[in-house]
């Protein structure tokens, strides 16, 4: 492997269905997440399959996490992980009854899945959640007078809790959406050393958010950065076009776009100040963007592509968002090197 290889890295592949050569080597994947179609010959790595269409390409997406070295993994409980001694990838899936079932059985499942997730971080040694991911199915769908995503957040909570964790501080960056069927799925990055939590100047934190978003705070920073041997990375939480605590631009896909890539700007000059290495900009990063309505990808993908710094990795999925009245939402990952390693060959 190159010695300049980063020591954690993530490739974003369209239309992994078929496993690509370069990829037939698994021995240095962390863990995968694939959208759509795309299902990972590798049994040997943790791999959570969300079932969310791909728009605007190919029909599937596989994001790898990689390592320089060779991670080792198993299973821990429900949860499968791998881990390379600096970073643990592990992910879950819970059945939390059908859409139709009742809303406690997600409050449930949010529970055990966290809970879970604290107990095998904590006795792998990686006891500091980095990112996660929380995929589910009817995020808006009442169901025992209160909104799915709503009992999500009542669950996660829980979750913090049992694991001894805190619910505003040290907090993972995260993004919560909703799939038109299949179970809970939960993936998450963990590290030995804790992340520095990030926080947007423009909006309330979520921790904070007033109880008309529901009876539990959403449990996430707005950004994280984790220090490796080789740089920095940073993780943007989905991000949308919220601004305080209230939802902006209702009914105008193109307009929440705008407001949440200065959302997004906002993030990455909060994370600039608090970053030792710093000089993220929009144009390095990895952009994730998840729209309700597929007829809306026109409206969403020009102010991105004529933004003065677009992003160069751009992949988009419909899926529904956490509030009624949000058409899209944006997550977005770099990698920084400081210039003395950026230089090597
Ligand atoms: C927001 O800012 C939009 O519940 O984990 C973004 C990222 C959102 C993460 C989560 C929710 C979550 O409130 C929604």
């Amino acid at each position: 492997m190159n010695m300049a290889a980063p020591l954690l890295a993530l490739e974003v592949l369209p239309g992994a269905s078929v496993l690509p050569p370069a990829l037939s080597d698994w021995q240095h994947a962390l863990g995968l997440i694939c959208y759509g179609e795309a299902t990972a010959d590798a049994s040997e790595v943790p791999c959570a399959s969300v079932a969310m269409p791909v728009l605007g390409g190919s029909g599937s997406v596989c994001e790898i996490w990689r390592s320089a070295s060779r991670p080792t993994g198993g299973r821990h409980g429900s949860l499968s992980y791998r881990e390379d001694g600096a970073m643990l990838f592990g992910c879950l899936t819970c059945d939390d009854g059908t859409m139709a079932d009742s809303g406690s059985s997600l409050r449930e499942a949010a529970r055990e899945a966290y809970a879970g997730i604290f107990a095998a971080a904590d006795a792998l040694g990686f006891p500091h959640l980095v990112r996660c991911w929380n995929y589910f199915s009817g995020i808006n769908l009442e169901v025992d007078g209160l909104e799915r995503y709503r009992q999500f957040n009542i669950g996660r909570q829980e979750g913090f809790r049992a694991g001894g964790r805190a619910l505003d501080a040290n907090l993972p960056a995260a993004c919560a959406l909703g799939t038109h069927g299949g179970p809970l799925v939960v993936a998450f990055l963990a590290a030995r050393e804790a992340p520095i939590q990030v926080e947007n100047p423009r909006q309330i934190s979520a921790y904070d958010y007033p109880p008309e978003y529901g009876p539990r705070s959403p449990t996430f920073a707005r950004a994280s950065l984790l220090a490796c041997a080789d740089g920095e990375f940073l993780f943007l939480s989905g991000t949308a076009s919220i601004v305080g605590h209230r939802t902006l631009h209702v009914g105008d896909a193109g307009a929440q776009t705008t407001e949440t890539l200065a959302n997004l700007h906002a993030v990455i000059a909060a994370a600039n100040r608090a970053s030792r290495v710093g000089g993220y900009a929009l144009g390095d990063l990895a952009l994730k963007v998840y729209l309700r309505n597929a007829g809306d990808l026109a409206a969403v993908r020009a102010p991105i592509e004529s933004a003065p710094d677009a992003p160069a990795e751009v992949v988009f999925l419909q899926a529904d968002i956490c509030r009624r009245d949000l058409l899209v939402e944006i997550e977005a990952t770099a990698h920084s090197r400081p210039p003395s390693t950026a230089a090597s060959p």
